[in-house]
């Protein structure tokens, strides 16, 4: 993309509602605009940074044998009536009537939804184990929505569903999801430490948060400082493997996080001294697991293996997609903006003319933009007519990883820079090494 005809509509000026960096760097960066409390346009390049992270959550739940679908941000009040929950949800929920009366609200989640579509049309155990999930926006009238995409009310989640015969199978699930969500997180640069919670109107027995340590974060958390040495990395998971799945569950879990609503001071002092550590982390994902809770007053049953029906064990799995953004540059940036981790960067790197108009750089510049294209990649590059200086600002605040700066004078030595956005450091190499560079820092992310 060329920065002259793409929409990045940057802020010089810091805007006066943001309280926190992410929500502040999102605004001057232009990647969103408030339209009412808590209600957001994505702008291109935030819109770009959240379909990213859309694709990664896409690719770890096939990878983890889930069924992507979509449901309707709408749904009838009866079916939230079946389970009790239209009562129980209070002022949180968005209520809306049709013209013709009907009573409906927008969802806040999806569980009595995922029920009914399960109950309609499977009756075996044979089809089981079944795990359902859909990315789709979700409303909540929070009171009070702030800090940007951070809690918002209209907000985009991940949410997925289990479908299990019996609560062994569900637990697998349960564990399952887990793992997928080490792998999810971490592969977009993040830390997510899954945390006892409490299960809240979702309901349940067993359910972990997982966090992200920030100080600006909503929760206070409790934990062994040893749980942030654990990194899932590279490790081939088989996630139809129980033992397997539940080893790293245990791994993850045992040592001890929690947050506030569950914690234990009594464990917690425990812990060796140096270890304890209490402090503020981001909400990115929960899991639950909630047996027949739902299954049992909807009826969705199935035919077991012997021949009676039984209502089927769920979970329900949720990623806070949009709230993403926010935890990814809460953890990742500098004062003078954000610092995208590879695996989510909305362009690969940067392009920086320094001198627009001479001829040697403006070919120079073409010439990268272009190989780098051919290789698929997507750079933005910067070709308006401005002093280096803004150029440099501007991309330091929206934070490509990597910048190719590329001026008469180093053209003449034949190298241009290439400048790492997370050290500051640059080397001065051939604009085909910085190509090969770039390529290869791409190749396996
Ligand atoms: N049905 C379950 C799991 S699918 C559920 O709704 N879980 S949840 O309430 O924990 O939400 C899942 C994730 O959505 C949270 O972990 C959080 O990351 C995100 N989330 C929740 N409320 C908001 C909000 N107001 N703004 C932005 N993200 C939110």
């Amino acid at each position: 993309m060329r920065l002259t005809r793409y929409f990045l509509p940057v802020l010089k000026e810091n805007p006066a509602e943001a309280q926190i960096v992410s929500h502040r760097y999102m605004l001057r960066a232009g990647m969103i605009k408030q339209q009412a409390a808590g209600i957001y346009s994505w702008l291109p390049m935030g819109y770009k940074v959240l379909r990213r992270i859309e694709q990664i959550v896409h690719e770890e739940q096939a990878r983890a044998g889930h069924i992507s679908l979509l449901m309707p941000t709408l749904q009838p009040a009866d079916l939230w009536r079946e389970s009790g929950r239209y009562e129980d949800y209070g002022q949180e929920m968005l209520r809306i009537t049709d013209r013709q009366k009907r009573e409906m609200l927008y969802g806040p989640t999806n569980e009595e939804m995922i029920t009914d579509i399960f109950r309609a049309h499977v009756n075996s155990y044979k089809d089981l184990p079944l795990t359902l999930y859909h990315i789709q926006w979700k409303f909540r009238d929070e009171m009070r929505p702030r800090f940007g995409v951070m809690r918002g009310r209209e907000f985009l989640m991940k949410d997925g569903y289990n479908f299990d015969l019996t609560k062994e199978d569900a637990l697998h699930a349960y564990n399952r999801h887990l793992v997928s969500y080490l792998r999810t997180y971490e592969r977009m640069g993040l830390q997510a430490i899954p945390m006892r919670a409490d299960s809240g109107p979702i309901g349940g027995d067993d359910t972990h948060e997982f966090l992200v340590l920030a100080e600006t974060g909503e929760s206070e958390v409790f934990y062994d400082s040893a749980v942030t040495d654990i990194r899932l990395g590279e490790r081939e998971i088989d996630y139809d493997n129980k033992a397997q799945c539940q080893s790293v569950m245990e791994e993850f879990t045992s040592l001890y996080a929690r947050t506030d609503e569950t914690h234990d001071a009594a464990l917690f002092d425990a812990i060796p001294e140096e270890r304890r550590k209490s402090a503020r982390g981001i909400e990115v994902g929960q899991i639950f697991y909630f047996g027949t809770k739902y299954s049992d007053p909807m009826g969705a049953t199935v035919v077991g293996p012997d021949g009676t029906r039984t209502p089927v064990h769920m979970g329900s799995h949720g990623i806070g997609v949009s709230r993403l953004l926010g935890a990814i540059i809460e953890a990742s940036h500098d004062d003078k903006g954000i610092i995208w981790p590879e695996g989510v960067t909305p362009f690969h790197c940067g392009i920086v003319n320094l001198k627009q108009g001479d001829e040697a750089t403006d070919a120079a510049c073409e010439h990268i933009y272009k190989a780098l294209k051919l290789l698929g990649l997507d750079p933005l590059y910067d070709d308006r007519d401005e002093r280096a200086g803004a150029k440099f600002a501007t991309m330091d605040l929206i934070g490509l990883p990597w910048r190719i700066t590329v001026g008469p004078r180093g053209l003449k030595n034949g190298v241009v820079e290439l400048t790492s956005r997370r050290t500051g450091v640059s080397e001065e190499i051939s604009a085909e090494d910085a190509v090969a560079r770039i390529a290869a820092i791409y190749a396996d992310i």
